[in-house]
């Protein structure tokens, strides 16, 4: 049972004692101290993209897992940066210099990710059209390739049409489809009425941040849609699909 303690739950910084001994998932404390991450953010906000590449870099080098960077420093940061936007603290200039360095240090993490030994199964995530959020899509699409999968991720504003012709092409194992803004909600039903009525079994996750504002009976009415609200909780139904 050791090996459960294998790539997978290590990268979540998890070990396979903790779900052992506890009968469930329980995560390690961050490594992101109140220090660094302050550090981070104030470099973020500067545009500094040396320093936030030195900050990832450095935690990588000590083990960081893929989970804890993004979560507790990377989702933590953004959605800063959003309450600050909201509240007229930052610019929009601001926000959008934040929102390119934490896309490029995304890149920063490639080596753990692609080093997982492929499994031979495939997922295509999209942002559906109206959607211009990509950041928690691209990082849906990380960990399946974490666990082995060919992950496709389309970015943002995908059109539906096209998504389906690729979906014909890659023929994927799953679709995972990403939502930020909960006015958007009638072009994700739009997009699972159509890849429903094209690929009657193909399993679709759905998530991002629009479902706090609800909407989880109306996309899970559709036979195969699944909600899947956190990174975590994707990983786990990864490893039951693989
Ligand atoms: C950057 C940003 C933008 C950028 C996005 C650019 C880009 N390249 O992505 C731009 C400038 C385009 C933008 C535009 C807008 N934005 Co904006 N934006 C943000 C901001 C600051 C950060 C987004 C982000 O990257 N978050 C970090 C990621 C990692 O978090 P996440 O998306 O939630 O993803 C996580 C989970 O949800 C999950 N997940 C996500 N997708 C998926 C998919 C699957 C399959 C799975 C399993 C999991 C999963 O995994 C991720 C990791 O945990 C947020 C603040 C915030 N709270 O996020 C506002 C925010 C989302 N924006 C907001 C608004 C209002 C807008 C605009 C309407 C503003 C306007 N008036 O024009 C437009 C709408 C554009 C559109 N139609 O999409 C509001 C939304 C409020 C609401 N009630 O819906 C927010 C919350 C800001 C705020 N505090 O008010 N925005």
């Amino acid at each position: 049972m050791e090996a459960c303690s294998d790539l997978a739950f290590r990268h979540l910084g998890l070990s396979g004692m903790d779900f052992i001994k506890t009968g469930k998932v329980k995560m390690k404390e961050t490594m992101i101290t109140d220090e660094i991450y302050s550090d981070y953010f104030q470099a973020l906000l500067a545009g500094e993209k040396g320093k936030c590449i030195e900050t990832v870099n450095g935690l990588l080098e000590r083990g960081i897992t893929l989970y804890d960077l993004y979560i507790h420093l990377f989702e933590r940061s953004m959605y800063r940066v959003g309450e600050l936007w909201e509240q007229n603290r930052i610019s929009v200039a601001v926000e959008h210099l934040a929102t390119a360095i934490t896309e490029s240090l995304l890149t920063l993490v490639y080596p753990l990710i692609f080093s997982a030994e492929h499994v031979g199964r495939k997922a295509v995530v999209a942002c559906v059209a109206g959607e211009y959020h990509q950041l928690g899509g691209k990082m849906a699409a990380d960990i399946f390739e974490l666990n082995g999968w060919d992950g496709y991720f389309l970015g943002a504003n995908t059109p539906p049409e096209d998504l389906l012709k690729l979906i014909q092409e890659k023929k994927p194992d799953i679709l995972g489809l990403s939502l930020s803004i909960y006015f958007n909600l009638e072009y994700l039903l739009r997009v699972l009425e159509m890849v429903r009525g094209s690929f009657r079994d193909l399993p679709v996750l759905v998530g991002g941040q629009a479902f706090h504002w609800g909407g989880r009976d109306r996309v899970e009415k559709y036979p195969g849609v699944t909600l899947i609200p956190t990174l975590k909780e994707l990983e786990s139904f990864i490893r039951q699909a693989s």
